[in-house]
């Protein structure tokens, strides 16, 4: 069996689950999500799971082990960016299904129970929150984040209650860290190292902490032909030296990475002075404390803009993440699983954040990386090919049958 042609081609069709076909856009509990959602079961239930969507959202597909036995996670997350790629998030899906499938079909029967998990939201871009699912099962899940809503004013409460969630119910899904064997995240790279260093695999030491911050510069709008130059209170003249000052502090940072993603203008007509700017600072790095340090400094950075150019200033943080260690155990496993299959597989750190990120509040994570062409993702171009997946799969199986309970 061509196990790596397979995962390319069901992550071709799921791929048409998306609102248009430029890449994918497929946002949680949306009629794409349940069209992937029926996808998924279709590949579940090729591998003998039994199935079931949680409180959460959350499709489980279920290999029952020996009664009483723990259970080892596997999984990640089905909704996509904006016009993003077919394999982010959703390949850790096809490739936990198709690795139980490989060991069905070499008659393996595993010591522990194995639960696939496709989470609904890592990106959390349809509503300024992610990690409902992951965080549902840690435990660690805040009711809070339900009044939370989306562009159209939909809360996520609604949203997921129309979908066939229970909102009410999500805090009853914590599981049992003792029964928890540990969790395992195969996703594609996002980055160049893999390909770089020539190679299909990459077992993922840590994954970099992350937080999100709403800055607003406010000044005074007013006719663009009469106002004087010396005599404005331009937000986006502000925003700008915020911009480029954050952007070229954060190049002199080892591990740090400063976006500002978003951004929008008040009033935004041509032949008005902008009062408003509103925009996002996205802070990641693999230390807490290095994030933090640059968070304090942005603050101070805006602040004396907002000095020098007389405006207000604001900086709020709406979203955050803690940087996480994966299982030194688990990578060793991994390690000698990918061994014979592909011996060069380095071990690094992903500046991406994942399903994982949440899991580690629950059990020993670990995640496996699949190289990515040009290293690029959250973008049509997004590419794996079907060797390095068919790589994966193997060594996926190898790590669970070698996995002791
Ligand atoms: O933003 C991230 O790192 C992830 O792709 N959601
Ligand atoms: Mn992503
Ligand atoms: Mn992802």
């Amino acid at each position: 069996m061509n196990w790596g042609q397979l995962a390319t081609d069901r992550l071709s069709g799921i791929a048409k689950c998306s609102v248009d076909t430029v890449g994918v856009t497929r946002f949680p509990f949306t009629p794409q999500h349940a069209a992937a959602l029926d996808v998924i079961r279709s590949w579940m239930s090729q591998a003998g799971l039994q199935m079931h969507m949680d409180a959460a959202g959350t499709l489980i597909g279920r290999k029952q082990g020996p009664e009483g036995a723990p259970t080892f996670l596997i999984g990640s997350h089905q909704d996509s960016v904006r016009n993003g790629g077919r394999y982010d998030g959703i390949m850790g899906v096809v490739i936990g299904c198709l690795a139980l499938e490989k060991l069905a079909a070499d008659g393996v029967e595993l010591p522990f129970s194995v639960e696939i998990l496709a989470f609904a939201d890592e990106e959390g871009v349809r509503f300024p929150t992610a990690l409902m699912g992951p965080r549902a099962l840690a435990g660690t899940f805040d009711p809070n984040v339900l009044a939370m809503t989306d562009s159209d004013g939909v809360s996520l409460r609604d949203a997921l209650a129309g979908f066939g969630g229970e909102p009410d119910r999500i805090t009853s899904l914590a599981r049992d860290p003792a029964r928890t064997l540990g969790y395992l995240e195969v996703h594609i790279e996002q980055g160049p190292v893999l390909e770089a260093q020539d190679t299909a695999l990459g077992l993922v030491t840590g994954i970099c902490g992350i937080e999100r911050n709403t800055v607003t510069f406010t000044g005074d709008t007013g006719h663009a032909g009469t106002v004087p130059m010396d005599r404005r209170r331009d937000a986006l003249v502000a925003a700008s030296d915020f911009i480029s000052t954050i952007h070229d502090a954060a190049k002199k940072v080892a591990d740090l990475r400063a976006t500002i993603g978003a951004l929008s203008l008040h009033p935004n007509v041509v032949n008005a002075i902008p009062r408003a700017v509103e925009l996002t600072l996205e802070i990641r790095a693999l230390n807490d404390t290095v994030r933090h340090d640059f968070a304090r400094f942005a603050r101070s950075v805006g602040a004396d803009i907002s000095d020098s150019r007389h405006v207000g200033f604001t900086l709020e943080r709406t979203y955050e993440q803690p940087a996480v260690p994966c299982s030194g155990d688990l990578i060793d496993a991994l390690s000698v699983a990918t061994e014979a299959i592909c011996p060069t597989a380095p071990r690094l750190p992903s500046g991406a954040t994942h399903d994982a990120s949440a899991m580690a509040d629950l059990c020993p994570i670990s995640m496996l990386f699949v190289r990515c062409k040009d290293g690029v993702s959250h973008k049509p171009e997004e590419f794996a090919t079907s060797d390095d997946m068919g790589v994966a799969i193997q060594s996926v199986a190898a790590f669970l049958r070698a996995l002791e309970v």
